[in-house]
C-alpha cells in the first residue's frame, strides 16, 4: 500500500476534452494493471456514460441516472449533466465513504465527457476535498488530432494549465491515442512540448505575431509553476505509456514498492 496515513491509495482523475480517450484509458489501465497483478480501482464519475468497458468498483450511475434527472427536472442532456454534477456534490460525503472503503494500490477515475463539467463546476472541488486532496492528481489527456497544429497544441497546453490551476492538483499531460499519429507528427508534437522556442516559431508561422506573443507569454508563465512538465505519449489501444502514469503517481506519492518493481521490470522489457 501507499504511504498515505489515511490508507487511501493515490487517486488519479483522468481529465480531457470530449472524446480525448478518458474512458478508454481507464479500461486499458485496469486491464494492464490486472495483468501485472496490481490492484487498480476503476471508478466512474460520468453520470452521462452510456456504457463503460471497465469494471467500475464505484459507478456514479448507481446514484444518479441522467435519464431520470432529465425526466424529473424537465432538462435536456446538457442541463441534466450540470445538475447531475451538483447532485453528486450534495452526496459527496457518501461517495467519499464508499471510495474510501475500496482497497487497492491506485484509484483511476473516469470523469464526464465534457471537460468543463469536471473542471468548472464547484462540485468537483468539493468532491476532491472530501475524497482527499493530498493524494489526488490529474492525468490530463491531449487530443492527438488537435495537437497536430501549433495553435491546437498550444490551446491544449493552456487548457491543461487552467484545469491544473482551477482544481489545484498536480497535473501531468499525456498525448492520447498516440497510435493514430504518424511517427513524424508524433516527433514534432513532442519537440514542441520540450522546446518552447520551436513551438513559438511554428505558432508564429501559423497564427502570426500578435497571437503568438500572447500565447507564448501565457505558456511561459504557466510552465514556471508546472509540477510535472513535458508531454508523454499514451495509447490505450496499444497499452503504451501506461507505466508512465504509475511512475507519475509514484513520484508524487511514493510507496507502491511491490507493484513498482513489477512495473519497472515490465517497462524495461518493452524497451528492449
Ligand atoms: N486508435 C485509438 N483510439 C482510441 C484510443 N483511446 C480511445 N480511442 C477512441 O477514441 C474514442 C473516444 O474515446 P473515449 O474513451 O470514449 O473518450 P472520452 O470521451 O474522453 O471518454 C473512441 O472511439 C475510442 O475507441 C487509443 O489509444 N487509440
Ligand atoms: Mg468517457
Amino acid at each position: 500500500m501507499v504511504g498515505m496515513d489515511s490508507g487511501t491509495p493515490p487517486v488519479l482523475f483522468v481529465v480531457g476534452t470530449a472524446g480525448a480517450g478518458k474512458s478508454s484509458l481507464v479500461t486499458s489501465f485496469q486491464r494492464w494493471s490486472r495483468f501485472l497483478e496490481t490492484d487498480a480501482i476503476a471508478v466512474n464519475l460520468d453520470p452521462g456514460a452510456e456504457r463503460v468497458h471497465y469494471d467500475a468498483e464505484f459507478d456514479v450511475r448507481d446514484l444518479i441516472s441522467l435519464t431520470e434527472v432529465m425526466g424529473e427536472y424537465d432538462l435536456g442532456p446538457n442541463g441534466a449533466q450540470i445538475l447531475a454534477a451538483d447532485l453528486l456534490a450534495a452526496q459527496a460525503g457518501d461517495v467519499a465513504a464508499q471510495l474510501h472503503a475500496l482497497s487497492g494500490e491506485v484509484m483511476i477515475v473516469d470523469t464526464p465527457g465534457q471537460v468543463e463539467l469536471f473542471a468548472f463546476r464547484e462540485a468537483s472541488n468539493h468532491l476532491i476535498e472530501v475524497i482527499g486532496r493530498e493524494q489526488s492528481a490529474i492525468i490530463y489527456l491531449f487530443d492527438p488530432m488537435l495537437s497536430r497544429s501549433p495553435s491546437g497544441f498550444v490551446s491544449q497546453m493552456l487548457l491543461s494549465s487552467i484545469v491544473e490551476f482551477r482544481l489545484g492538483l498536480p497535473t501531468k499531460n499525456f498525448l492520447s491515442k498516440a497510435d493514430l499519429l504518424e511517427p513524424d507528427e508524433l516527433a514534432q508534437i513532442l519537440e514542441w512540448s520540450e522546446r518552447l522556442e520551436i513551438l513559438e516559431m511554428a505558432l508564429y508561422d501559423e497564427a502570426g505575431g500578435q497571437r503568438t506573443e500572447f500565447a507564448i507569454n501565457q505558456l511561459r508563465m504557466m510552465q514556471e509553476f508546472a509540477q510535472a512538465p513535458g508531454l508523454t505519449p499514451l495509447s490505450s489501444e496499444l497499452e503504451e505509456g501506461l507505466a508512465d502514469i504509475l511512475t507519475f503517481a509514484q513520484a508524487l506519492f511514493g510507496g507502491m514498492s511491490d507493484a513498482r518493481d513489477g512495473f519497472a521490470a515490465d517497462n524495461d522489457d518493452e524497451k528492449n
